[in-house]
């Protein structure tokens, strides 16, 4: 789907556990500028409802599962992250919600900028008028 991928990283697994490194620009398609992370989601609740103009993130489930749907005019999709060794990267232009949180889940969010409402598209209607304009274009 376009601007939306899965990111997969290698693991340093030992009789220790598991380290997973991410290094911006490396195994990351952007510089990390923010990083925040979202717990604590009762299973029934569901967030997101929004698109960004710009920023690129990947989301990375370190603890449990959650469902993410991404969605632009043409395409949908539905991913289930609950392996902390992938991402997915979602770019500008793309509808997400958030469900299904796992008790405990924790999603990590790696962001290419630092927070900024103006970045936000919450209403979907205007989300859809303007990216149906961006993907004609593509
Ligand atoms: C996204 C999904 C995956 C801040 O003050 N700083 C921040 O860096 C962020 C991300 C949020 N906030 C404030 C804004 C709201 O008052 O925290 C509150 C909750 O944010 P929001 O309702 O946007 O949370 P979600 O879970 O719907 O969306 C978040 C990110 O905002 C969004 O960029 O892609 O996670």
């Amino acid at each position: 789907m376009h601007n939306t991928h899965m990111l997969e990283f290698s693991k340093n697994s030992d009789e220790y556990g598991n380290l997973v490194p991410i290094e911006g620009r490396r195994n990351i398609p952007f510089d990390i500028k923010r990083v925040y992370y979202i717990y604590g989601v009762d299973q029934k609740q569901r967030r997101g409802f929004h698109s960004h103009n710009d920023l690129h993130q990947a989301l990375i489930c370190v603890s449990g599962s959650v469902k993410i749907l991404v969605k632009n005019p043409n395409e949908e999709e539905i991913i289930e992250l609950n392996d902390p060794s992938k991402a997915l990267y979602i770019g500008p232009k793309v509808w997400r919600e958030m469900y299904d949180f796992s008790e405990g889940s924790v999603l990590l969010v790696l962001a290419s900028e630092y927070y900024t409402e103006d970045d936000y598209i919450r209403d979907y209607d205007e989300y859809l008028a303007d990216a149906i304009e961006y993907y004609k274009n593509i």
